[in-house]
């Protein structure tokens, strides 16, 4: 019998839980750091051996399901066809190294492309955003039933700040956006940062340049809290490429896409 996408979500929800003793237990010993893409872009060993630990389980359990991580234990895949786990063992690996806090582990369960089951797993505080697809978006089994719109005067909005040092396309847009909000954040972890947005404790998450792991959990979430994440140019989310992201209240995403969108053309 193939199992309900509530006994997957279970399942998930209790390797996270899992996962995160473990690099709990790594963060009290000692781990190896290393350089990928650049002197700042980090991995450990622990990022490895969590993801190798979500592969092996999801293999073991879910013969038929396939996996994309971030750091790449199994075969590449270059399509979404039938059930797609899209794994980012740590998201937030600088936060983690230096801070020993503010990571999650982040898993989107992808039917044939829909987004069926979203996790965020905030390791340190013991937090847990979770949804299905169409059931909602709960905080430790809570149901979360309220969301606000907020003009853009009033809305916080997260952002990777990288933006504001380098001369890039949209940064005046940016600029601009941030001088009119009500204040930024820039917590280092995307997955949370859209957990956030969708449990209301920011309104929108913007980012230049994020991967399917990075997403692929805060997207259910989004979808779920009646919010939107699109690229910057309003098209969907891939979730074989990388790309911007902008994830907001439906209303301020409208307001931020169209800002964007202003001058860029
Ligand atoms: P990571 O920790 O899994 O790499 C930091 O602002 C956010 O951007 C994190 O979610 C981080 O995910 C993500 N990110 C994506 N690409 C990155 C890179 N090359 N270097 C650092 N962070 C990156
Ligand atoms: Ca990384
Ligand atoms: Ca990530
Ligand atoms: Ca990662």
């Amino acid at each position: 019998m193939q199992p309900t996408w509530k006994e997957i979500e279970q399942q998930a929800k209790e390797w996270v839980v899992e996962a995160g003793e473990s690099i709990k237990e790594a963060l009290e010993g000692s781990f190896q750091i290393n350089t990928k893409s650049n002197p700042d872009d980090l991995v450990t060993d622990v990022d490895k051996s969590t993801e190798a630990f979500l592969y092996n389980q999801i293999k073991r359990t879910f013969p038929n399901h396939r996996f994309l991580g971030e750091e790449g234990v199994s075969e590449a895949i270059e399509d979404l066809k039938g059930i797609v786990w899209i794994v980012d063992p740590i998201d937030g690996t600088m936060n983690f190294v230096h801070q020993k806090q503010n990571f999650a582990i982040s898993i989107g369960i992808y039917e044939n492309g829909i987004g069926k089951i979203g996790i965020v797993y905030d390791v340190m505080k013991g937090e847990l955003f979770h949804a299905i697809d169409k059931e909602g978006l709960f905080v430790d089994g809570v149901k979360l039933t309220k969301q606000t719109e907020r003009p853009l005067h009033e809305a916080i909005l997260g952002v990777n700040s990288n933006w504001l040092l380098e001369d890039r396309a949209y940064q005046p847009e940016l600029v601009r956006i941030a001088q009119k909000c009500r204040g930024t954040r820039s917590y280092g972890s995307a997955a949370l940062e859209m957990a956030y947005v969708a449990v209301d404790r920011m309104d929108a998450y913007i980012s230049f340049n994020l991967s399917p792991w990075d997403y692929a959990g805060g997207a259910v979430l989004l979808k779920e809290a009646g919010c939107k994440a699109t690229r910057f140019n309003n098209e969907e989310l891939s979730f074989l490429e990388k790309g911007t992201v902008i994830a907001a209240k439906k209303q301020l995403h409208e307001t931020l896409v169209q800002q964007l969108q202003e001058g860029s053309e």
